[in-house]
């Protein structure tokens, strides 16, 4: 039997793609799915001015997402990844991807690495944020964000190698990430056959061998779950 929790005939992809996720405890409030529904505040004044800080740019209409509290939380979170001289520029520096990962909400997540790479700005590569990368990626992960945007972000970061496309090899890095690579954990090669032709026949409308991002987010839209379960709070 293949031991990979939320795995029974009939449950979605969506399913045991997030629900299979580390379980919140009291400490973690990351994957907390009981937090509460907040209403969406759409905040028409601009942003600026409703946190209370001076950006120098526009923001996008993403981060309508976030609260005025979550956005100065976002602010002191950001600003104590930067080193005291760094401070004084706040929205001209980038954090390196190795200091985002200490953020406890972050390290425990098995697609950390995806997540930096997919809302990075950096032209490196790098996974490195900028403060407005930071917020983009909170917006994405709040209570507030849509279940279409929360999927198509979800669809990003699950497609490793940025085709725009899930094919066999992603989705067998993506079962990887969620069992662990630890001999003890890992599916064995049989049972990774059989999920990923599992998770193909359930998803892939098309029948051309991988899911594109309509087929995800037409699984994704089965599962009431998947957007209270998507989730990163401060
Ligand atoms: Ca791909
Ligand atoms: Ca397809």
């Amino acid at each position: 039997a293949i031991a990979l929790p939320g795995l029974q005939a009939g449950v979605p992809l969506a399913s045991l793609l997030w629900q299979a996720l580390p379980r919140p405890s009291s400490a973690l409030r990351r994957w907390d799915p009981g937090g509460g529904v907040r209403a969406v505040l759409a905040l028409r004044a601009p942003l600026s001015r409703a946190a209370g800080i001076t950006f120098p740019f526009s923001l996008s209409q993403e981060l309508t997402f976030l609260t005025k509290q979550e956005i100065l939380l976002a602010h002191k979170r950001f600003r104590e990844l930067l080193s005291k001289e760094e401070r004084e520029s706040i929205l001209q520096k980038r954090v390196p991807k190795s200091k985002i990962l200490t953020l406890p909400e972050l390290k425990a997540n098995p697609f950390r690495d995806r997540i930096c790479r997919v809302f990075s700005t950096s032209e490196d590569g790098d996974g490195s944020m900028s403060f407005e990368d930071f917020l983009d990626m909170l917006s994405v992960f709040s209570d507030s964000a849509t279940s279409e945007i929360k999927s198509h972000y979800a669809f990003r970061i699950f497609d490793f190698d940025d085709d725009g496309t899930l094919d066999r090899k992603d989705l067998e890095k993506l079962v990887n990430c969620l069992t662990g690579e630890g001999d003890e954990t890992r599916l064995s090669e049989s049972e990774m056959d059989q999920l990923i032709q599992n998770i193909l026949e359930e998803s892939d409308i098309d029948k051309d061998g991988t899911i594109n991002l309509s087929e995800f987010q037409h699984v994704i839209s089965r599962s009431p779950d998947f957007a209270s379960s998507f989730k990163i709070v401060l």
